[in-house]
Formats: structure tokens, C-alpha cells, sequence
């Protein structure tokens, strides 16, 4: 059915096709399907107040292309949706108003899937998931109870951002300048009982693991650089006049040569044992001020070395000389051994540090002549080094760490930039943790009484001691969950530094069963029998990265009841074929679900070695005028705006054709309207006074030669570029393509089906309306994806030089006859031509018809 209009109506045939995608589920994925799949997905957004911004759009609307382009080519797509919905505005907007977050963040989420909707996505709506679902965050908390039984999961004591004024712990991006966002108070480091896991142990998988996955190059290299594992040496320095000595990690053992003092952290505990009398109010003062700055303020940040000398000496263990052992705050306690031997020749710090201090500097590499710089990190012969002398790098690395290993003062050591990584947040709005606290020795007598005692107990109990009293964490059993987020009188956070939670005395205070693992609200009364014993709920919640690490395997399965996923879901869809999203997550959102994907390989969930094969960044929209879109400078880009004024397959198309789609580029509100008159003129040419279509096209006899030609290489063209995220240039050749089929008197019908089914994935519903016009069966979506035969390409297309400056910058297929603009339109959106017209104004356009074409421009 079609809609009646005879201007390009395009409210009316949006929400037209719109309803009809709705009401034929046109995009749910098939169950029991014998096609091949095709799994796509986008990063799931946060459903923030502000709504979807056109940043969102290009995402969304980026893979739209794709996830229709993949209908048509006989898959079976897998193209869901969701909301990463935890997080902390909602939680500052209930401790400000008092709404408890479910119903703003239900809101929000109302408002983003009215957007999306009206962006007319060919999105599964069938398995929306929510991570703040208790049916969802189920299975978060299930696979944290797999962490912490593999024992991934432990209890350390780590600071956190504290404001004594606010009488809360804050995150990160709450604090600015080392003052609270909210009121300006002084925030400190305060450390508070934390749950933390356990990645480090997958460091080594997590680096392997990147060899296996198409993603950007430099995103890789962000992860490896973060896991950062370096091969080197510890090796020992004995004290002068005590029985302890300093270990220090080294990544080049084979400069001990030229070792002319030591460094140990301010917090290294060896500080207080070694500072002399004469040194020690010196040395108080130093560590003080260390601890008020950050690891970045100490290290990148930091213009000038500072230190202050210890009063003690370490012996070298081949030279047998005395070494002054310094304290300085560019030695970072979490880092190694958080102790360094100090070789100015060759490293920069230290040659800073050495010069600062007039402390001797010893080349132990000899850097070429040419050199010209201070500390030489290079390679090249050893010298003053004895037994190394005349060897490079890696010989002499493994010369000195056999003789150190001979002499045991050293071994080979490896070692990782890599943390691990803090779970907890003292925080209201984010999913509970499955574990319950019990007094040891009420555990202990219960145990002693009770017959059969709980399995629960992981081998190497996970406890925390407070107070003089020792505690057992207990995990809720899995038949048991979800632990359900209680409902709170208030969202402020408990005074002590502790979540929201802890100030509802009901819901942390229970009854725990050590033989079932049930719990019993203390308004319950409790059953005789020794094996229920007292306990506290942990109070801590998850971090916002929890249900985002799996997000993308309960779309396989979304509405499953009694595992996170089935066998046959899993090994049908397996994991993501393509991935979109910002460059930002580079090493925190897929980092983390990267630790837990191998992790539920490892414990037999899933198969697949690796969540995301194939990973895209789109770059960023700016505003107008090249800045970052922000709400503070007003210049933020709503869609639905746009969707109103222009359509939004005008809008997808124009976020498309700004440029390449993983550039940052600028939004600019004129240049929608070029494609709007694109669109305007398929409407005019294509389509007749009411339903049906312009007289011109013709079902009578066959297609021009030049005409079958220019559909040919517009196939080709478009389907190339749709497999390699070339949008902007098929949407270029489908521009081509209309302004030279309109020379023509008639049209085959079968030219114009052909075309609307490329341009369907670009402007889906202006592609369903002409479809249907066309007479065409169903969703356009679904009919086979039109192909090309090379033979009618190679008679009618010529290869064109693109030339800027005299400089060949690219090339292209281009029709015969193809006129001048038509050359330059091609030559202009060509990716690799782009660069080198950036900026500058075209003078002069020299066109040799198939030969070249070169752009003169300054
Ligand atoms: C001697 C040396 C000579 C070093 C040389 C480097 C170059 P990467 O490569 O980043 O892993 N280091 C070790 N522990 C440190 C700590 N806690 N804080 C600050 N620096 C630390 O860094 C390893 C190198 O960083 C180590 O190798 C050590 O300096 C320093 F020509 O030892 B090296």
C-alpha cells in the first residue's frame, strides 16, 4: 500500500512505513533460521535527560546501512537494542529532587526509543534490553559470583575521592581541581573497603587475544599500551648496615654498569627503616607532600625531579660501590617494585634527576656520533660495562640476567602497566552485590552445630576484618537471585562514606542460612536451628561497566528465564560480526568485556574466543562552528528537529555524507539540504500525479545501453562501498547516477527497481514507498540485492586519474561519457583526494576525458 501525495511528503511517508515496519516485524531476527547471520551491533547509549543527539544518529544510523544492506544480501540480521542504564545523573538527580531513578531513567528511555523510532531503524524492537532490569542484572550478578568462586573477586582497602563537607564519596568526574563539583568543598584520599577483580590474571590472554581481532590498529595499540607488559629484570641491592635489601624491576639489566644511585617510592616501606636522624625531617616532609599528588601529577605532569636523599647507601652487587639511596615521587609505589636503580646515561628521568642532584652519570651504551641529546635510550655497543662491553641491547640483557640469576641477586621478571580492577562504588543507583557478610566465628559455631555445612565457602575465603571481628563474604546462591535494589527514603549516601544502601537498616541487616544460603529480612522472625546465623548485606554496588561488559550476549536470548544464554542461541549467533561505537572505549567498556568474555569461555559459557571481531569507530559530530557538541555552548544538534524540517532520511543521509564515517567532522544545517533536494528530485522523476509512477518509466521492450551501463557501475560502486563504510561516496554515485538517467526519455522500470533498492539502505522509507509504487512485493529490504555483470562495466567505464596540484592523489572507474562535474563530484568525495583540498578553494579543473582529471586549488 501507498501513500497518496504528489509533493515529496516526507512526514507522511515516514510515519507510514514506520507503522508498517512495526506492525510486519520486518526487522526481528528469525528464529530456527537456515540463512547465514549476521550479528550487528552498536554501543548500546546511556538513556540520558537530554535525549539522543546527532552524534547517537550517526551511529545508529551508520549501522542501519549496513544491518539493510545485509537483509538484502539474504542474512539473517541480528540488529538489536538497549539501555546501559545505570549511572550516576539519574542518582544526582534523586538525591536533588527525591524521584527514585527508575522512573527518571524510565522516562529517559521513553524519550530515546521515541527518537530512535522516529529515526526509522531496522532495529529488533523485541529484544530491548535494560541493564537496571532485575531480569537482566540477574545474570550480571550470576557472573560475578562465577568471578569471586574462581576467586577473581577480593576485598581490598583503596582510596577514594572523600568531601568531608558533603559527607560523601565522589566519583572522578565530581571532582575538579581537587574540589567537590556540587558546593566546592576539599575532597581527599580516603581508603574504604572495596571489592576489586582480579583481571591481571587475564593480562597475558587479553594481549594475545588482540592478534585475533580486526579492530584500528591504534585502538590495539591503546590496549596493549594500557595491559603494558614489559620483559626485564628484578634484581637485589643489599643495604649498607642492614639485613634488608632493595628490589628493583628493571627492563635493562644490562645498563647496571652504569647505576649511580637508587630510588625507592615515598610510600615504599622500606623509607622509615633507612632514613638516618639527620635526614628525617626532610624525608616527613617530602613523603607528605607526595601524598597529595596524583600518579600523572608525579610522573607525566611533572617539569621538575624532586627528591630528597635518605642518608643511607645501597652496594652494587658487581662493583661492590656505595650507592645513596634517594626518595623521589617519580618512582611510583604501584609500579614494579616501587623501587629503581638509577642510570642517568640512558634514562631520561634519571639524567634529569641526576643533573638536578649532582649526582654522576656513567654511558653505558655508546650513542652515535651524531647524538646530540642527554640520556641515550638507543641501541648500540656496551661500554664501561666489563663483561657486556662491545654487546647490543638484547645481548647484553641476556648476558647480565644469566649472571645475575647465576649469583641469585636477580631473574628474569615480567611485568604489566595493567591494575586491577575496583568494582565497588559507594553509590545507590547500580546493581547489588549477590554476597552477604557473616561474623566468622558465628559461622564458625553454626558450622561446629549444624549438620551439613555450606558449599559456599570458596577455597580461599574471601574475609575482611574490622573492628577486632573477622568477616566471611558468602555469596547468595545463583537459585536465589536477583538481589533485588530496595527501594530508599533518601539517596544521599550514608555519612561514613558508605552507599545509600547501608541506611536501610531492613534490607542489610538479615538472617543468613549457611547450609541453603537463604536470607531472611529482619522483619521476618527467624527459625530455630543453629544454621541461621546474623549477617549484613554488601552495601557496595557494581560499576556502570558491569552490565556492559556482556550486554551484547543477552541479545542472543534476551528473555531467558533460567541461564544467561542458551547452547543453540550461542552457537547459532556466536558474538558480534561488526561493532560500532567511539573511540573513547578503547581501553575501559572493551577492555573489561574482553576480561569477562574470557573468562565465561574459560569456565565453559562460551566458545567463541573473543566478544568483538570486527570493530569500527565513527568519528565525532561537531557543532557548527568545529567544536565539541555540548550543552554549556548551546551548539548541540537535536535530531528530531531535523526529522520534522527535512525527513529523517534526509538526515541519516546528510550525517553519511559529511564525510567519511569515521571522521570527526562539523555539522553543518545547510548542507542537509542538499540532500533533501536529491531526494526531492528522486520524487519528481520517479513518481506520478498520485499512487503511482511517472509516465516516463516503462515495463515496454529494454533498457538503453548507456542507461544499463550507469546502473552497472552505480551497482558495483554502491555495493562496494557499502561492504567497506564507504557511505559518502555511494551516496556521491547514486547522486551521479540520477542526474544522468534523468537525460533520458524513458526509463525500464527494471533500471528504477534496481536503483531504488540501493538507494533502500540510505533513504529506507523513500526507497519502501517507491518499491511499492514500483510494484514491488514486501519489504524492499527483503528482496535480493541487485547485481552487476563486469561485461556491460568494462565496454562503458573508464579508469580516471584524480589529480590535485599535477599530484595523482587516487582513481576511479567513471562512466565514458561521464561529464566534468560529474568527474569532480567523484574525485571531491574521494576519501584519499579529501585531504589535499581541505582548506582550500578550487582555481582551475583540467578534465582529459578518460585519462585524468586534475583539481588546481590553494
Ligand atoms: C633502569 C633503566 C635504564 C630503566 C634505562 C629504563 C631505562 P616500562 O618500560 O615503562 O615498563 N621503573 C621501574 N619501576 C618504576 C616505578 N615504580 N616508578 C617509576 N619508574 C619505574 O618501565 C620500566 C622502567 O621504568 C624500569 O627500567 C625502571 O627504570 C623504571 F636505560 O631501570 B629502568
Amino acid at each position: 500500500m501507498a501513500t497518496n501525495c504528489t509533493d515529496y511528503n516526507h512526514s507522511k511517508i515516514e510515519a507510514h512505513w514506520q507503522r508498517y515496519w512495526e506492525e510486519n516485524k520486518t526487522f526481528a531476527a528469525e528464529e530456527g533460521s537456515d540463512k547465514p547471520k549476521y550479528y550487528l551491533l552498536e554501543m548500546f547509549p546511556y538513556p540520558s535527560g537530554a535525549g539522543l543527539h546527532a552524534g547517537h544518529a550517526e551511529n545508529f544510523a551508520g549501522n542501519d546501512i549496513l544491518a539493510r544492506y545485509k537483509f538484502a544480501t539474504g542474512h539473517n540480521v541480528l540488529h538489536p537494542i538497549g539501555w546501559d542504564a545505570f549511572g550516576l545523573p539519574a542518582e544526582q538527580y534523586a538525591v536533588k529532587t527525591g524521584t527514585h531513578p527508575s522512573i527518571t531513567t524510565a522516562q529517559n528511555i521513553d524519550n530515546f526509543r521515541g527518537q530512535l523510532k522516529r529515526l526509522g531503524l531496522a532495529l529488533d524492537w523485541s529484544r530491548e534490553i535494560n541493564t537496571t532490569d532485575p531480569q537482566y542484572y540477574r545474570w550480571t550478578q550470576w557472573i560475578f559470583l562465577q568471578l569471586f568462586k574462581a576467586g577473581l573477586a577480593y576485598i581490598d582497602e583503596r582510596p577514594v575521592n572523600w568531601c568531608p563537607e558533603l559527607g560523601t564519596v565522589l566519583a572522578n568526574e565530581e571532582v575538579i581541581d581537587g574540589k567537590s563539583e556540587v558546593g566546592k568543598h576539599p575532597v581527599v584520599r580516603r581508603s574504604l573497603r572495596q571489592w576489586v577483580l582480579r583481571i591481571t590474571a587475564y593480562a597475558d590472554q587479553l594481549l594475545d587475544g588482540l592478534d585475533h581481532v580486526d579492530w584500528p590498529e591504534s585502538t590495539k595499540t591503546q590496549q596493549k599500551n594500557w595491559i603494558g607488559r614489559s620483559t626485564g629484570a628484578e634484581v637485589s641491592f643489599p643495604l649498607d648496615g642492614f639485613e634488608e635489601s632493595i628490589v628493583v624491576y628493571t627492563t635493562r639489566p644490562d645498563t647496571l654498569f652504569g647505576v649511580t644511585y637508587m630510588v625507592i617510592a615515598p610510600e615504599h616501606p622500606l623509607v622509615d627503616t633507612i632514613t638516618t636522624e639527620d635526614h628525617r625531617q626532610a624525608v616527613t616532609d617530602y613523603v607528605k607532600a607526595a601524598s597529595f599528588k596524583s600518579d600523572l601529577d608525579r610522573t607525566e605532569l611533572a617539569k621538575n625531579k624532586t627528591g630528597v636523599f635518605s642518608g643511607s647507601y645501597a652496594i652494587h652487587p658487581l662493583s661492590g660501590e656505595k650507592l645513596p639511596v634517594w626518595i623521589a615521587d617519580y618512582v611510583l609505589t604501584s609500579y614494579g617494585t616501587g623501587a629503581i636503580m638509577a642510570v642517568p646515561g640512558q634514562d631520561e628521568r634519571d639524567w634529569e634527576f641526576a643533573e638536578t642532584f649532582n649526582l654522576p652519570i656513567i654511558r653505558t651504551v655508546q650513542p652515535p656520533e651524531s647524538f646530540e641529546g642527554k640520556a641515550f635510550a638507543g641501541d648500540g655497543p656496551a661500554i664501561n660495562s666489563d663483561f657486556l662491553n662491545g654487546l647490543g641491547i638484547a645481548d647484553a640483557k641476556a648476558k647480565m640476567i644469566a649472571w645475575l640469576e647465576d649469583k641469585k641477586v636477580g631473574q628474569t621478571k615480567v611485568n604489566y602497566k595493567l591494575r586491577d580492577w575496583l568494582f565497588s562504588r559507594q553509590r545507590y543507583w547500580g546493581e547489588p552485590f549477590p554476597i552477604v557478610w557473616v561474623d566468622q566465628t558465628a559461622y564458625e559455631a553454626a558450622k561446629a552445630s549444624a549438620s551439613a555445612v555450606s558449599m559456599f565457602i570458596p577455597e580461599e575465603a574471601v574475609t575482611y576484618t574490622e573492628g577486632g571481628s573477622t568477616f566471611y563474604a558468602l555469596p547468595i546462591p545463583e537459585g536465589q537471585l536477583p538481589v533485588i535494589l530496595p527501594v530508599a527514603k533518601t539517596y544521599k549516601p550514608a555519612g561514613d562514606g558508605q552507599s545509600p544502601l547501608a541506611t536501610i537498616s531492613s534490607w542489610v541487616n538479615i538472617h543468613y542460612n549457611v547450609q541453603t544460603g537463604e536470607t531472611l529480612s529482619s522483619d521476618e522472625p527467624v527459625p530455630s536451628g543453629s544454621e541461621w546465623v546474623p549477617a549484613n548485606r554488601e552495601t557496595n554496588t557494581m560499576p556502570q561497566w558491569a552490565g556492559s561488559c556482556w550486554y551484547y550476549l543477552r541479545y542472543l536470548d534476551p528473555h531467558n528465564q533460567r541461564a544467561l544464554l542458551d547452547d543453540d542461541a550461542r552457537d547459532y549467533w556466536g558474538v558480534p560480526d561488526f561493532y560500532m561505537g567511539g573511540k573513547e572505549h578503547a581501553v575501559l567498556h572493551l577492555l573489561y568485556a574482553r576480561f569477562w568474555h574470557h573468562f565465561l569461555v574459560d569456565i565453559g559459557v562460551l566458545e567463541e574466543p573473543e566478544p568483538f571481531k570486527k570493530l569500527f569507530h565513527q568519528g565525532i559530530v561537531l557543532g557548527e562552528n568545529g567544536e565539541k557538541m555540548s550543552k554549556s555552548v548551546g551548539n548541540t544538534v537535536n535530531p528530531d528537529e531535523f526529522i520534522q524540517s527535512h525527513g529523517t532520511d534526509s538526515l541519516r543521509t546528510y550525517l553519511m555524507f559529511m564525510g567519511p564515517l569515521e571522521d570527526m567532522k562539523p555539522w553543518n544545517s545547510k548542507g542537509i539540504e542538499g540532500v533533501y533536494r536529491f531526494y526531492r528530485k528522486i520524487w519528481r522523476e520517479f513518481t506520478g500525479e498520485t499512487e503511482g509512477i511517472n509516465s516516463k518509466i516503462t515495463s515496454e521492450g529494454e533498457e538503453s545501453a548507456d542507461n544499463l551501463k550507469l546502473l552497472h557501475q552505480t551497482i558495483k560502486k554502491v555495493t562496494e562501498d557499502i561492504e567497506n563504510i564507504r557511505f559518502n561516496t555511494a551516496i556521491s554515485q547514486l547522486m551521479v547516477f540520477m542526474n544522468n538517467i534523468t537525460k533520458s526519455e524513458t526509463i525500464h522500470i527494471d533500471t528504477v527497481r534496481a536503483f531504488t533498492q540501493l538507494i533502500a539502505p540510505l533513504a529506507p522509507h523513500l526507497g519502501e514507498e517507491l518499491w511499492s509504487r514500483l510494484g514491488g512485493e514486501g519489504s524492499v529490504v527483503k528482496a535480493p540485492w541487485p547485481t552487476y555483470d563486469p561485461a556491460i562495466l568494462e565496454t562503458n567505464s573508464v579508469q580516471i586519474g584524480f589529480l590535485v596540484n599535477g599530484k595523482p592523489r587516487s582513481e576511479a572507474q567513471v562512466a565514458k561519457d561521464a561529464t566534468q562535474d560529474e568527474v569532480l563530484a567523484l574525485a571531491q568525495a574521494d576519501p584519499k583526494v579529501i585531504p589535499f583540498l581541505d582548506g582550500k578553494t578550487i582555481r582551475k579543473v583540467i578534465y582529459v576525458p578518460g585519462k585524468i582529471i586534475n583539481i588546481v586549488a590553494t
